[in-house]
């Protein structure tokens, strides 16, 4: 069976590496092209992490990575530090042996829509610009794609960033906001599901027992679990990216309804929040016709985790896909 195109958009990113891995892992796909974003470290960061990312798990040669819109779509100011000095925790990986790619983030994700029409899955593990910025210049965009996955939002629980708001659509409100409103089939996988999927000191242990090729990935997954103690008191961590890559395979790893998703992105307080109009509370309340017009384009939204496990496949699936072997320097 031909393995179906699929585009990895991601910030990395401690999660956004793991979800690489994980994407390789499935042997589900065939990843026509990494492409980076801004987010979890400055854009320029991100593409040396994405590049380096393709390197160490050893699809340089055949994977292009394709650097993002460096300037988000909303005029925001954000700090980042949770990932850690590089992003990859402390990490710095040895660059691709590839030249750099000089065709842009946008423009690949409009090429391969009309390449691979009605086939092309896109999931996206970060902020959303580079998704809107190709939707600004060619909305048909969103009809030639066969399906959009994203990491972000809170539907029904609070935010990770503020009391409201998820960081990924946060950082580029905008940009999310252009997104669901385009038309795009898309599933969003947000705090609601990824908090339930969680990674804990067990399953680093298998991966710490698992040999040299896994020793990059538990350093990385150990950098994680401590960013969540240290941050949050908590002793698991919750596999945000991973889980956007595992619905866009399967859905029974959430539970999801169907409505629309509308993103705040004028008020200082509330900026980022997702608000999620179900479709089978439609009638239950009233919203000024220009709200009622956006109800046009309704999505999947995860609610909850699903009945098949997330955590226990993300970490067999790791194991099968190790890093090529490789030390850091010094
Ligand atoms: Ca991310």
């Amino acid at each position: 069976m031909a393995l179906a195109p699929i585009v990895l958009d991601s910030d990395p990113g401690l999660d956004d590496a793991v979800a690489l891995q994980y994407l390789l892992g499935t042997g589900l796909w065939d990843l026509k092209a990494y492409t980076s974003v801004g987010g979890n470290a400055p854009a320029e960061q991100t593409f040396r992490n994405a590049r380096g990312l393709a390197r160490v798990f050893g699809i340089d040669g055949d994977v292009p990575v394709h650097r993002g819109s460096g300037r988000h779509i909303s005029r925001t100011e954000y700090a980042v530090d949770f990932h850690g000095r590089t992003g990859l925790g402390e990490e710095t990986l040895p660059d691709s042996t590839v030249p750099e790619q000089t065709e842009p983030a946008p423009a690949v994700l409009i090429r391969l829509s009309k390449r691979y029409e009605g086939e092309l899955t896109v999931v996206a593990t970060g902020p959303l610009t580079n998704v809107a910025t190709a939707l600004l210049a060619d909305p048909g965009l969103a009809h030639r794609v066969r399906k959009l996955v994203f990491m972000g939002g809170a539907a029904l629980v609070p935010g990770n960033v503020t009391a409201v708001a998820e960081f990924n659509i946060w950082a580029d409100a905008d940009a999310a906001d252009i997104v669901v409103s385009s038309g795009i089939p898309y599933t969003m996988v947000g705090l609601d599901a990824t908090h339930g999927w969680r990674f804990g000191h067990g399953d680093l242990a298998r991966l710490e027992a698992a040999g040299p090729g896994q020793e990059l990935t538990a350093r990385m997954m150990r950098a994680y679990l401590k960013t969540y103690e240290r941050n949050k008191g908590e002793d698991t961590c919750p596999l945000h990216d991973p889980l956007a890559v595992g619905v866009a395979a399967d859905e029974s790893f959430v539970s999801a309804a169907t409505g629309t998703v509308v993103v705040e992105c004028a008020s200082e307080l509330t900026r980022g929040k997702t608000v999620f109009l179900a479709e089978d509370k439609a009638g239950q309340y009233t919203y000024p016709p220009a709200v009622m017009a956006r109800t046009r384009h309704s999505g999947r939204v995860a609610l909850s985790t699903g009945p098949r496990d997330f955590s226990a496949d993300f970490t067999e699936t790791l194991l099968r896909r190790p890093a090529v072997a490789w030390r850091p320097a010094g």
